[in-house]
């Protein structure tokens, strides 16, 4: 049976604390699924086709992933839908943890997915993709923590003061 993990986020923008984490998922499964989401509530530096664009360009030509609009909906309906029987997060702190479990709890109650969690990995640890973009727009250097293409938006939508 083909076992397919699904990666959910915002990626605004997506940084190498993701990737490592897709990546780990993506040996661990046969098929994985980006998913990128779109909330009203939340306001986005990039738009959805451009967070799905900078994911593509760094995940696109890897067999066995693939990057999709998550949609507005339940997370856990996006599982069941794609055949999904996992969830696949990064976890870097213990307020992570308790941000994720009731999710994880209330994602297995709707449709059954588990929700399996990775350590951050050591270098990335702290990252985040606000952190990523306040040090990158005060002239700060993340060149480590990004991917190229991601590097030049980054410095392409600089917001201006
Ligand atoms: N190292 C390792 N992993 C990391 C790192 C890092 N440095 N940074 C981020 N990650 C991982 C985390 O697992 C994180 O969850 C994931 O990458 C994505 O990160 P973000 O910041 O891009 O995404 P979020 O946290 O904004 O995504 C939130 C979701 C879209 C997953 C969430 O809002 C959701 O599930 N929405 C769907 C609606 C829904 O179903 N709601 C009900 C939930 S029960």
């Amino acid at each position: 049976r083909m076992r397919r993990a699904v990666c959910p986020g915002s990626f605004d923008p997506i940084h190498n604390g993701h990737l490592e984490v897709i990546a780990r998922a993506a040996n661990l499964f046969d098929e994985v699924i980006v998913a990128v989401s779109t909330n009203y509530a939340k306001k986005y530096r990039f738009g959805l086709e451009e967070r799905l664009t900078l994911a593509r360009r760094t995940l696109g030509a890897i067999s066995g992933i693939l990057v999709e609009p998550m949609g507005e909906g339940l997370l856990a309906e996006f599982c069941r839908e794609r055949g999904a029987s996992a969830i696949v997060k990064g976890l870097r702190s213990s307020s992570d943890f308790d941000y994720e479990l009731p999710m994880a709890i209330m994602n297995r109650q709707l449709t059954g997915v588990e929700t399996v969690f990775l350590p951050a990995e050591a270098h990335y640890v702290h990252l985040s993709s606000t952190l990523v973009k306040e040090v990158h727009d005060l002239g700060g250097d993340v060149a480590d923590y990004v991917p190229r293409s991601v590097l030049a938006r980054l410095a392409e939508t600089r917001p201006q003061h």
